[in-house]
């Protein structure tokens, strides 16, 4: 079976829940634990490269943060609505060429997953469910799916 419905409605409640305290707490939280994984990364995003600590009060990683997780929800419900992840072809280009230069590789999309995992499971709490984490991680693999497959043909 593909993607469910009530899979969608985990995805989408919980981002609505996230979605407010993205900018002041979860975005920070985000880059703490992907650079706890993954240090190097931090030399791969500008707004990061030149401080010892992640800044606090930076927009650009506000805005970045938040765009991931805003895409992988949109995602999910176009999993639910055609079975699969389209985005348009110059957003797709540009998201290709743009990983592809900053030196993005599979492991580094394992990384951002699990971070993703863990920033939603510390954001909602009790509502967390094994079922809310496994729908947004489908949504995360079948987006990651379509920009590596783009990256493959930039290479
Ligand atoms: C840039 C999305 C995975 C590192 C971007 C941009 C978007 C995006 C929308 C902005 C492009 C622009 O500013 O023109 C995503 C999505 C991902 C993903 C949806 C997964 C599904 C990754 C991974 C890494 C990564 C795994 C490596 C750890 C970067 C870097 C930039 C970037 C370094 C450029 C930042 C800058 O120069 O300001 N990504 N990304 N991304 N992404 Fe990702
Ligand atoms: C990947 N690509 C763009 C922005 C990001 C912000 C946080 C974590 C991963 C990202």
């Amino acid at each position: 079976m593909g993607f469910t419905e009530k899979q969608e409605a985990l995805v989408k409640e919980s981002w609505e829940v996230m979605k407010q305290n993205i900018p002041d707490q979860h975005s920070l939280r985000f880059f703490t634990l992907i650079l706890e994984m993954a240090p190097a990364v931090k030399n791969m995003f500008p707004f990061l490269k030149d401080s010892d600590e992640i800044p606090q009060n930076n927009p650009k990683l506000k805005n970045h943060a938040r765009i991931v997780f805003k895409m992988t929800c949109d995602s999910a419900i176009q999993l639910r609505e055609k079975g699969q992840v389209v985005l348009p072809a110059v957003l797709l280009k540009h998201l290709g060429s743009a990983h592809l230069k900053k030196g993005v590789v599979d492991s580094h999309f394992e990384v951002v997953k699990k971070a993703l995992l863990g920033t939603i499971k510390e954001a909602v709490g009790e509502s967390w469910s094994d079922e809310m984490g496994g729908a947004w991680g489908e949504a995360y693999d079948q987006l990651a799916a379509t920009i590596k497959t783009q990256m493959e043909e930039e290479a």
